[in-house]
């Protein structure tokens, strides 16, 4: 096809406005598929993206729509909306010339609207402004309209649309003809393609999937990944149209996946230009800033035989998820794992939850840590993204941490009681703005280590789930730290380690013992448990012993009975992890994150 019949675009959002369901309706348009077999928000392809209901991994497919007798081919590219997940769509937007910007007729322009409006600006697309939702009753287009005027858009080009009804959804795919530019590639120029994303598949080794730029790739190519200089032979190319339909060959402004039987995947760097080893490109595409984590925690096997394993599920999962990223760390108690950095909260609970199902290994996570900075007496400085790796009390002159600019919307009743938790996490109010009778949005600054520990949870709780937050890293500032280690049997147990406000270090130590002296469960012996910071203990509590013969009510010789119970047995201590002579089950690890009493 003609390259001025191609149009490469994606989809944008705030978590939640409707992006995956308005790709529900172009499919349906465009014929891709059939409506018996479209399921709702059809590209959220993986199980954990239908369970919660949110877009995890970017999605790319290809479209074919006809319009005034001419066949037009789209890429479209679904997103997800949630902050953590945001390296998707900066990756994603490097494939395109242009994007939908969806904006929710209830909730107007958000913080991540924004955010991917300026990722998208930075990219030189052409951003089409929608306002989905239209059917709600709490729809207001016209104040969308003018909060979306005063960004800079025009009010004639805004579409109003529903991702539901489909109404308006046609003649957006006009304005897509209309407005946003066909791919401008060199088809005669060298090879180059940007790999904006990756997979690691059991049968076919690592897919990548494909945005060329110019030149063409064919099967048989002889291809070379300029970054890494790994030579390949191309085994099949195809297109997601949403099932996959193998091509012969890939052209200028085109998107697809390529197969090439790649043993090595540190071969495949996502954001790695990919051209022809007989005709090579002169330079590389730019590719991709790294992201940088703010948040990091061990991950550990329960089972330790298991090490090898995590790690390649890690480089697996790596593929797939560039924003991962991961070295090995030994804990004292917990053996061998890894160090892991994440985009946020959301971001290590998927990882979490996708190595133990996609991968079968049991895990243990260490409490999240946020990445801090402490000036030595000697004036260097050295940055701490784990407990263990926190100097001296001696040897620190200052220490630093980072704090967030949080925006926090709510219905109107509860702004009491969210003022109270963020002055409890050491918040500092800004101002409040009242966005009508009803609703309002709070701002404080707050430290990102508060976030990290229990604050989703208490603000749940204390606004019955109507209240969302957001927030953004605005730097570091001085706050007095302190390391407090945790001691089961007289043994620091490393893993269980925290840096905490010098003020909160009581309190929290306290609460820590007393949880764990919950969960951990009796011993043949007793067990103290300690917290402390340096050798000074500040809390104290015991897990008195208890002699428990589980056989001793099989008396008689019923050998399948003793079995079934010591299996269950087995069974109860799977999640168990030998600390020293103590048995310490998972929860542990989290019970440091709860400071509530
Ligand atoms: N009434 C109404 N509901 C809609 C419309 N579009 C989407 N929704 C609903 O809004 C919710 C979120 O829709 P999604 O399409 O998953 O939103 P998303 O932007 O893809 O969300 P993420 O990918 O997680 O950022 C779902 O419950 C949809 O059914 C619409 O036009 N009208
Ligand atoms: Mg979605």
């Amino acid at each position: 096809m003609k390259q001025e019949n191609i149009r490469n675009f994606c989809i944008i959002a705030h978590i939640d406005h409707g992006k995956s369901t308005l790709a529900d309706r172009i499919l349906e348009l465009t014929g891709a598929i059939d409506k018996r077999e479209l399921k709702e928000q059809m590209l959220d392809s993986m199980d954990l993206e239908r369970e919660r209901g949110i877009t995890i991994k970017l999605n790319a497919v290809q479209l074919t729509y006809t319009k005034n007798d001419t066949e037009y081919k789209f890429n479209l590219i679904d997103t997800p909306g949630h902050v953590d997940f945001s390296y998707e769509v900066s990756r994603s937007l490097a494939a395109c010339e242009g994007a939908l910007l969806v904006v929710d007729a209830s909730q107007g322009v958000e913080a991540q609207t924004l955010a991917n409006l300026y990722l998208a600006l930075d990219n030189n697309l052409t951003i089409l402004p929608v306002i989905n939702k239209i059917d709600l009753p709490s729809a207001d287009p016209e104040k969308v309209i003018n909060e979306l005027e005063t960004i800079g858009f025009l009010r004639d080009e805004i579409s109003l649309v529903s991702a539901k009804t489909g109404q308006g959804v046609e003649e957006l795919l006009d304005k897509v003809i209309e407005k946003i530019p066909a791919p401008k590639g060199e088809k005669s120029a060298p090879l180059k393609a940007l790999i904006f994303d990756s997979l690691f598949d059991s049968y076919r080794g690592v897919i990548t999937s494909i945005r060329v730029m110019d030149g063409e790739v064919h099967v048989g190519d002889i291809i070379k990944m300029m970054e890494t200089e790994a030579v390949y032979d191309v085994v099949s190319l195809a297109v997601n149209t949403p099932k996959e339909k193998e091509v012969q060959a890939l052209h200028a402004g085109e998107v697809g996946y390529l197969y090439a039987s790649i043993k090595s995947i540190s071969d495949v760097h996502v954001g790695d230009t990919i051209t022809l080893e007989s005709n090579p490109a002169h330079d590389r595409l730019p590719g991709y800033k790294p992201m940088k984590p703010t948040v990091y925690c061990g991950i550990y096997p329960i089972e330790s035989d298991r090490f090898e394993d995590l790690r390649e599920a890690l480089n697996k999962l790596k593929l797939n998820d560039a924003a991962l990223v991961f070295e090995p760390e030994t804990s004292k108690a917990l053996g061998f794992g890894f160090r892991c950095g994440f985009l946020g909260l959301l971001h290590m609970e998927i990882m979490e939850e996708r190595i133990e199902r996609e991968f079968g290994i049991d895990l243990i996570a260490t409490s999240p840590s946020v990445v801090y900075e402490v000036e030595l007496t000697d004036r260097t400085k050295v940055i701490v993204d784990s407990p263990v790796k926190m100097p001296k009390r001696e040897v620190i002159s200052k220490t630093y941490e980072p704090y967030v600019n949080c925006s926090i919307f709510t219905p109107k009743e509860y702004i009491g009681s969210l003022m109270e938790l963020c002055q409890d996490k050491r918040g500092t109010f800004l101002n409040i703005d009242y966005l009508d009778s009803e609703r309002a949005t709070l701002h404080y600054e707050l430290p990102l280590s508060e976030i990290v520990y229990d604050f989703f949870d208490r603000l749940k709780s204390c606004t019955k789930g109507y209240a969302s937050f957001d927030y953004e890293i605005i730097g570091y500032k001085e706050s007095d730290l302190v390391k407090m280690d945790i001691l089961l049997n007289g043994e620091t147990v490393d893993a269980l380690s925290v840096i905490v406000h010098k003020d909160f270090a009581y309190s929290r130590g306290r609460i820590v013992c007393e949880k764990l002296k919950q969960i951990i469960p009796r011993q043949l012996f007793e067990v103290p448990i300690q917290a402390a910071i340096g050798s000074h203990i500040i809390a104290r509590e015991t897990v008195k012993a208890l002699r428990k013969d589980v056989l001793a009510k099989c008396y008689g010789g019923d050998v399948t009975r003793k079995k079934k119970l010591l299996e269950k047995q087995k069974e109860g201590k799977k999640r168990m992890k030998q600390i020293g002579s103590v048995e310490v089950p998972q929860e542990a690890f989290l019970s440091i994150l709860s400071t509530r009493e």
